[in-house]
């Protein structure tokens, strides 16, 4: 299909008619108009279900319409008319389909059928559900038999908590740790971070401290598009007086203002919500720099205040009774110079000084963050500082104020919660001896990284993907696809194609599944499922929809389906019982984590969720020295060291207002005015003039590092943006070939997504050379 590329900036807010406009047009595109609102009204309600898009929290009293823009674009994504059936395959070759764009492949609809991969036609095929699960299972128990360690099981952040539990234990069954999952390559930082920090490894905000907040700071976290009913808090906050100040090297629209789309008097006026009132433009990988300015410029104002002999800024009581390790933390921040600082983090020491004051003054403060923090080398240090920078005034534990990691996928943080994690410390693994008689695998399984390391290295023999486009999401796009074929088995769940389903081990399934929003009918009638929320709640989630094919299956029947062909029968493992009724799956998981899910058929109706304990919300902490730690960072950049060389630009990846991830919904980037295309790459005036490129030219990008692999991309449209100078955009998944593998957060191995060193060539710089 020809599409036109319109580059043309958008002056609207986030929300507003622009939001309605977007949502009518999917509702079309997916063939849905008389069904679609319908479920939209039963979207992240009680006994309504939860949005497969983000994970922000469910409130309750729910808005009237308590989904946005994308949330609405999720949900019609699943629910669409068009389908993807064996003929389709018979006409298409996987040769034929990779060359199809990551939009294309979905945009056919959902998955009907089995289907079993044949090399000699190049073609999926149609399978019995039994004969998929005889051949899985002989060829997942042989490699067991040889070395359990050579299968990895990854999962994305959609299956439920039932289906994630059972899934964990399956690996454990088998043997390994492997259990990667998106969260690898997202909020994994923020798991390590926070721990060590406050001893919880999640955020500690609520719904209700939004009510109370008079500050908050905002870090690379792009909510119009991400999280876009978080809007609603900012509002609500913005309405009662609370301040928002903003780091991100893009001005992201829904940072700057929104028009509520369920409020008819500010659809009609226009007048829109300020969102941030300060918005500084710092450069990737700057925010370490940044809040170390911040805090210095903290003790500064203490310093001046005791000298006036003035109430102190820092919370001194606070500090003394629930921290540790803070003299070492004001003897770093105050030996750091305010040149290094500045040069770091490319804002000037009025700017931070100015936003220090707002932080100063707040009473209490949330710090809200995502990728833009995470995805860095230092990303785990970067999350400590900030957690530094709120320890200071004593926010964390106090109503209106804490720290706020806005997680990815639905239901990512509850997949971590029910034992889906390589580290075996992390998991519940006595409990899992004893209420399943076997003895779980002691090694520390593989992260994303490591996984894809060993694929390449030829150690795994087999990969199943619970959900997800691992072979898109993750770095190191060449290398990988070069070496995934040599793989015995891939075995893919999942309810649309993409192009981790086209390249392929030698012995190949697709298998799909029911969605979230979809009846699923077993032996004890129709079952709900569960999810945890960014917020920390479990919530549980009931179906609407008649199944997109009599042929599919629920995840939960799959994994159960794979490991009783895999594994020899234990007669504690009921895994047909819990097929049967997905009640008894989480009474197992009350039986495994008693402190979280006791009750949890009852209690998982708790309009608004039911929380799980947050120790820290109440100033326990459960760290080794018994209070919340200062942390010291060990260098003043979040990034990799690219030299002195001018021409290395830090690339960082971006997702449209029209994608979820690897999902394209469409080609309309409506925030930042880039409409047709996605492969582009966003740079600022100055560079553009420095490096001697016009706005429009294509160019091509190649990785600056020296470790023997070229890589490189060609066919990028130059775009003008107000961009930092020496960071360049471009967006997510297309550019991920450049991303080198060892180039992850050192203490949590996420990919360093949001600074990689490029060089840009120009057509003229190729004839120079020539
Ligand atoms: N509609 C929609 N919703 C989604 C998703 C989606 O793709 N589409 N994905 C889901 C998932 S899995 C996740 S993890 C989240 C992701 O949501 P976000 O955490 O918002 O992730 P990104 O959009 O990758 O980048 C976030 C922001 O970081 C900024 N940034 C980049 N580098 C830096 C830096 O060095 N410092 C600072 N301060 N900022 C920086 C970017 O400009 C961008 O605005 O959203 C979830 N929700
Ligand atoms: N360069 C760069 N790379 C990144 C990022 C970045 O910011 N920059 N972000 C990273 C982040 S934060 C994340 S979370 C990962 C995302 O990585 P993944 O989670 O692996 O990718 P998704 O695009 O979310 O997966 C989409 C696929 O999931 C399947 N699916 C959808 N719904 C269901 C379901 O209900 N059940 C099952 N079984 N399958 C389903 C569909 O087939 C769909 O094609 O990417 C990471 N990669
Ligand atoms: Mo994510």
């Amino acid at each position: 299909m020809q599409r036109k590329t319109k580059i043309k900036p958008y002056p609207g807010p986030a929300g507003g008619w622009g939001s309605l406009k977007s949502v009518s047009r999917h509702m079309k595109k997916q063939h849905l108009i008389p069904e679609a609102m319908p479920a939209l009204e039963r979207q992240n309600k009680p006994k309504g279900f939860a949005c497969v898009s983000c994970a922000w929290a469910k409130p309750h009293p729910a808005h009237a319409a308590e989904f946005c823009e994308n949330g609405a674009k999720a949900t019609f994504w699943e629910l669409t008319k068009n389908r993807t059936p064996p003929e389709f395959f018979a006409r298409h070759s996987a040769a034929e389909l990779r060359l199809w764009p990551d939009h294309d492949l979905e945009q056919e609809g959902r998955l009907t059928h089995p289907m079993r991969f044949n090399h000699e036609t190049d073609r999926y095929e149609p399978v019995s559900w039994d004969e998929a699960f005889a051949e899985i299972g002989r060829e997942l128990a042989e490699i067991r038999a040889r070395d359990p360690r050579r299968a990895v099981f990854y999962t994305s952040g959609r299956a439920s908590l039932e289906t994630s539990y059972m899934y964990q234990l399956f690996a454990r069954l088998y043997g390994n740790n492997n259990l990667p999952d998106s969260s690898n390559m997202c909020h994994e930082s923020t798991s390590v971070a926070l721990p060590e920090s406050i001893g919880v490894p999640i955020g500690t905000v609520q719904l209700e401290d939004f009510q109370e907040t008079d500050t908050i700071f905002f870090f690379g976290q792009n909510v119009g598009s991400n999280s876009p009913r978080m809007l609603h808090q900012l509002k609500d906050a913005r309405e009662n007086g609370a301040r928002i100040v903003t780091f991100n090297p893009l001005r992201e629209r829904g940072l700057e203002s929104f028009i509520d789309p369920q409020d008819p008097v500010q659809m009609i006026t226009r007048d829109a919500t300020e969102i941030s009132q300060e918005y500084h433009q710092l450069r990737a990988g700057g925010d370490i720099a940044a809040i170390t300015g911040l805090s210095k410029a903290v003790f500064d104002l203490d310093d001046a205040a005791r000298a006036a002999g003035a109430p102190r800024v820092l919370d001194t009581e606070f500090i003394e009774q629930h921290t540790h390790g803070f003299a070492a933390f004001e003897a770093h921040v105050r030996a750091t110079g305010w040149d290094d600082i500045t040069r770091e983090c490319s804002l000037t020491r009025a700017d931070i000084e100015s936003a220090a004051r707002i932080y100063a003054e707040g009473k209490s403060v949330i710090a809200i963050y995502g990728m833009g923090l995470t995805q860095h080398k230092r990303g785990v240090e970067t999350i400590q500082m900030l957690v530094n920078l709120l320890l200071m005034r004593g926010n964390i534990g106090k109503r209106g104020a804490g720290i706020c990691p806005v997680r990815g996928h639905s239901n990512v943080q509850g997949q971590r919660t029910v034992g889906i994690t390589e580290k075996p410390e992390l998991a519940p693994m006595d409990k899992l001896a004893e209420l399943y008689g076997f003895t779980p695998p002691e090694d520390e399984g593989h992260t994303t990284v490591t996984a894809c390391q060993a694929i390449i290295n030829g150690e795994v023999d087999a990969f199943v993907g619970l959900g997800g486009n691992f072979v898109r999401a993750i770095p190191e796009r060449e290398l990988m696809e070069a070496h995934w074929p040599r793989m015995r088995l891939t075995v893919q769940i999942a309810t649309k194609l993409n192009r981790s389903h086209l390249i392929n081990g030698q012995v190949a399934y697709l298998l799909p599944c029911l969605g979230r929003l979809e009846i699923d009918r077993q032996a004890s009638g129709e079952q709900v499922v569960t999810i945890e929320d960014s917020t920390g709640k479990f919530h549980a989630s009931v179906p609407i929809r008649e199944p997109a094919s009599p042929h599919l299956l629920s995840e939960p029947a799959i994994v159960a389906g794979i490991a009783k062909a895999t594994l020899p029968a234990n007669p504690k493992v009921d895994w047909d019982g819990w097929v049967a009724g997905y009640a008894r799956i989480r009474d197992a998981m009350g039986r495994t984590w008693p402190e979280l899910f006791t009750d949890f058929n009852e209690t998982m109706w708790t309009p608004g969720g039911i929380s799980r304990p947050i120790p820290a919300r109440e100033r326990v902490w459960q760290t080794e020295t018994g209070k919340a730690n200062f942390k010291l960072p060990s260098a003043l950049t979040a990034s990799f060291d690219e030299g002195h060389d001018p021409a290395v630009l830090r690339l960082i990846t971006l997702r449209s207002n029209d994608q979820f991830n690897t999902t394209i919904y469409g080609y309309r980037d409506r925030f930042r005015g880039i409409y047709g295309t996605r492969m582009v790459v966003l740079l600022c005036d100055e560079d553009m003039q420095r490096l001697g490129v016009e706005d429009g030219a294509i160019v091509s990008m190649e990785t600056a590092v020296d470790d023997g692999v070229h890589r490189r991309m060609d066919g990028f449209r130059v775009v003008r943006y107000g961009i930092p100078k020496g960071c360049v955009g471009a967006y997510y998944p297309e550019a991920n070939a450049l991303i080198p593998l060892w180039q992850h957060a050192e203490k949590s191995m996420v990919p360093a997504a949001k600074s990689v060193p490029v060089r840009i060539i120009t057509r003229a710089m190729v004839e120079a050379a020539e």
